[in-house]
């Protein structure tokens, strides 16, 4: 029997328009975030939304994954844009980047490694365990490769927290998180360019052009060293640890660990586990007690930056708070939700900073929604996160498959029949 909340649409309708949204924005192998506005195969966009392809059709789910990882960099990096096809309504498109593998043109900077989680999902969805092992298993060593990237390029110094060298490897690109970090960075007289999102998406939804001019800054200085990770890491003006990228590396390792246990690769067990206890440590320095949320550092100062973000949260879906910091975590969420309608605003609604249409400073993302729900159910949290999700089941049943939403009235922003939103909608049916 259909269940019909208020102001929600059926399951049936759910389900056939998430399919629809999947199938039309399937390219063959890879599926975009957007039409026009994200024509290529983004990385952590296609990790999240296998797993809702495999919610109907686990071999495309696979195949998702298959095709990401073909474009894997010698050094083990999974970068953050395949550029699969030429394609003239994105910039930076492939022109600019210069990048890529001996196969494939791409970025040369990558995402919140999203993949292994999606991986553990699908196995444990599948209904031939046997065959979608087989799969699991032939990506096995690409994903160890990758998370052994991140230890090694990525965390150098041994800090247990991994370095985020650009805001838009952070997925959150223009999170106030980023704010003080990315103004420190200098502008360069970096050609003349044009902004395509802009053709697509109102400005008031989007980054602003001192943000840009700065993003461009960093992919011409990168791209002038031939994106090598070992002088990036020490010459990029923007280093980072972002609380978002570690939860998901963190989680990511637990269910790879998971994934070596089932295919009985036990010198990966341990050598996982040498990273997640690494982590925890790391971890530790990122906890704000007073505030009740993690935070990002800026490596490069050492500061802790002020700006509480719903990144903060995530945590939770990786598994690191205690029960009673996760408890404080939670209180933290029931506030950020009692102050606007639809939960959880990307951003702290009491900051001045706070703005509930633009991109990621304030709006809701079906993406977090959906870590943070897993998290809070993880620690027992069920009421909280039954809210969350009938929230997101609000907005996107009434406003549509937007990229992300108002809080306060509930609008949708940003591109519209979105692949991820669509796939967590199909998620949260099981
Ligand atoms: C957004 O980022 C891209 C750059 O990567 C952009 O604005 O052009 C972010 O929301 C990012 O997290 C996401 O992966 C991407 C595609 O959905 O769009």
């Amino acid at each position: 029997k259909e269940q019909v909340e208020a102001d929600n649409l059926p399951r049936s309708d759910i389900i056939a328009r998430s399919v629809t949204i999947l199938r039309e924005n399937d390219f063959g192998g890879y599926t975009i975030p957007a039409k026009g506005l994200y024509p290529y195969q983004w990385n952590w966009d296609s990790a999240l939304v296998a797993m809702g392809w495999a919610m109907f059709d686990e071999a495309r789910a696979w195949e998702e994954l298959e095709t990401l990882f073909s474009a894997q960099w010698a050094d083990g990096m999974v970068p953050h844009i395949v550029f699969h096809r030429p394609c003239s309504t994105y910039f930076p498109g492939p022109d600019t980047w210069q990048a890529g593998s001996s196969t494939h043109s791409s970025t040369g900077i990558t995402q919140p490694p999203v993949a292994a989680i999606s991986v553990r999902k699908i196995v444990e969805g599948s209904g031939n365990r046997e065959a979608a092992l087989r799969r699991a298993a032939a990506l096995f060593p690409k994903l160890m490769r990758w998370h052994r990237w991140f230890v090694t390029a990525r965390d150098p110094e041994g800090r247990g927290l991994v370095a985020t060298l650009h805001p838009w490897e952070s997925g959150m690109d223009n999170s106030p998180m980023w704010d003080e970090a990315l103004a420190a960075v200098p502008v360069d007289p970096i050609p003349p360019y044009v902004r395509k999102d802009l053709g697509h998406v109102d400005s008031a939804m989007r980054p602003k052009q001192a943000e840009y001019d700065r993003y461009l800054t960093l992919l011409y200085r990168f791209r002038a060293v031939g994106y090598d990770p070992a002088q990036l890491y020490h010459m990029s003006p923007f280093r980072v640890s972002d609380v978002c990228t570690n939860s998901v590396l963190y989680r990511a390792n637990r269910d790879l660990r998971w994934l070596a246990l089932q295919l009985n690769e036990t010198e990966a067990v341990f050598e996982i586990d040498s990273w997640l206890e690494r982590a925890r440590a790391g971890f530790e320095t990122l906890w704000d007690g007073s505030a009740g949320i993690y935070r990002s550092q800026n490596q490069l100062t050492g500061t802790l930056i002020p700006a509480a973000t719903s990144g903060g949260f995530l945590p939770l879906f990786a598994g690191v708070p205690s029960t009673d910091r996760a408890s404080v975590l939670a209180d933290t969420i029931s506030r950020w939700a009692d102050s606007v309608r639809y939960s959880v605003p990307s951003f702290d609604p009491a900051d001045v900073r706070f703005e509930p249409l633009r991109y990621w400073r304030g709006p809701v993302w079906a993406i977090v929604n959906w870590m943070i729900t897993d998290g809070l159910r993880s620690y027992g949290h069920h009421k909280l996160a039954e809210r969350v999700i009938r929230d997101t089941r609000t907005l996107t049943s009434s406003s549509g498959m937007y990229e992300y939403f108002n809080p306060i009235d509930g609008a949708g922003a940003g591109g519209n029949n979105f692949s991820w939103t669509a796939a967590m909608c199909l998620m949260w049916l099981d």
